[in-house]
């Protein structure tokens, strides 16, 4: 019996103030406008994305959540015994506790995330729901290198588990590279199971990123009051709406925040100045085919083993071997 979770995440790569400053003058001065999408985590974020998956437009949780309930045994016998199990963007853990129930003998299992209260706070409740498991929190950035824990006990594998479709907020390219990390950190003998919203039709897609409750536009604009607090920029919200479509040629939603009239913000002592419908690019959410995101993977040395998909096809949890 064990439990890591005693103290503060371990701050695998931790962004500082600064480069969230740096990050967010860059994003700012370029041409189009655009801010990392993981931006939108601070603690007020997360709790927005959160009801986000509650939302009845947002079909992907509910049906990644289905997938999960039913499949869970199947993943468990897919990751086989004794795996550290690694979570990419790992959240509140909500669909990871299907996988808990039925791994075989785990090792530990490490949420990575960038939100650390979030993180934190979830750990302890997955320590004591799972007092067999060894719980190894990571407050990190996964696009960036990170050092794993090492578990009380020697893993058999290390296995990821990626879900929610969020690798497809990086184009195909950042993807690739994201999935090569992954292939690295597991080495021969581990795995990959990982969640992607699949291509339907434009309207259910368009629906999910503009629900009728606003909580969507919440969460877009919540990163221009995080901007505010944490960097003392001093955007008027009133003044930037929210606006999510999809674009078929690369078959992503794009997320921005569109300037309603010419002004300027101050951002760390610079002047920043938006013309009416200039826009900041929030947010990348590809859409793929099994068979183009198996392309992307195997390009990364992934091999895809097993599918499961809802009858409507509109999310699948792929399976791949290294
Ligand atoms: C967590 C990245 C998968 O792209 O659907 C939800 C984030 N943005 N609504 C997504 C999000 C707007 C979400 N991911």
């Amino acid at each position: 019996m064990s439990c890591a979770t005693t103290g503060p995440p371990s701050l695998g790569g931790r962004e500082s103030g600064l480069t969230f400053l740096e990050d967010v003058l860059t994003g700012l001065r370029g041409r189009p406008k655009q801010i990392p999408s993981k931006y939108f985590y601070d603690e007020r974020g997360s709790i927005l994305f959160d009801r986000i998956c509650q939302l009845e437009e947002y079909y992907l949780t509910r049906t990644e959540l289905d997938l999960m309930e039913r499949f869970a045994p199947e993943m468990g016998e897919a990751l086989g015994a004794g795996a550290m199990l690694v979570e990419f963007g790992s959240g509140s853990s909500v669909k990871t506790r299907y996988l808990l129930d039925c791994l075989k003998d785990p090792a530990a299992y490490v949420p990575v995330d960038i939100s650390g209260e979030h993180l934190f706070k979830t750990s302890l409740e997955l320590a004591s729901d799972y007092p067999e498991i060894e719980i190894l929190p990571v407050c990190a950035d996964f696009t960036r290198p990170f050092a794993l824990p090492r578990p009380s006990r020697a893993p058999a594998r290390v296995s990821v588990y990626f879900p929610g479709s969020t690798i497809g907020n990086f184009v195909p390219d950042q993807a690739a590279a994201i999935l090569r990390r992954i292939v690295d950190l597991c080495g021969a003998g581990g795995g990959l199971i990982i969640g992607i919203d699949l291509k339907k039709a434009v309207g259910d897609v368009e629906a999910a990123y503009n629900d009728r409750l606003g909580v969507t536009a919440q969460f877009n604009l919540n990163l221009l009051e995080r901007i505010n607090r944490e960097l003392g920029a001093d955007f008027d919200l009133s003044n930037f709406s929210h606006r999510a479509f999809y674009n078929p040629d690369e078959g992503r939603i794009e997320m921005h925040l569109v300037s309603r009239k010419s002004q300027s913000v101050r951002v760390g002592g610079e002047s920043i100045s938006f013309s009416p419908s200039d826009t900041i690019c929030t947010e990348y959410s590809h859409k793929y085919t099994v068979d183009e995101f198996s392309t992307v993977a195997a390009a990364a040395g992934l091999t895809l083993e097993r599918e499961w998909t809802d009858p409507g096809r509109q999310f699948a949890v792929l399976h791949f071997k290294i």
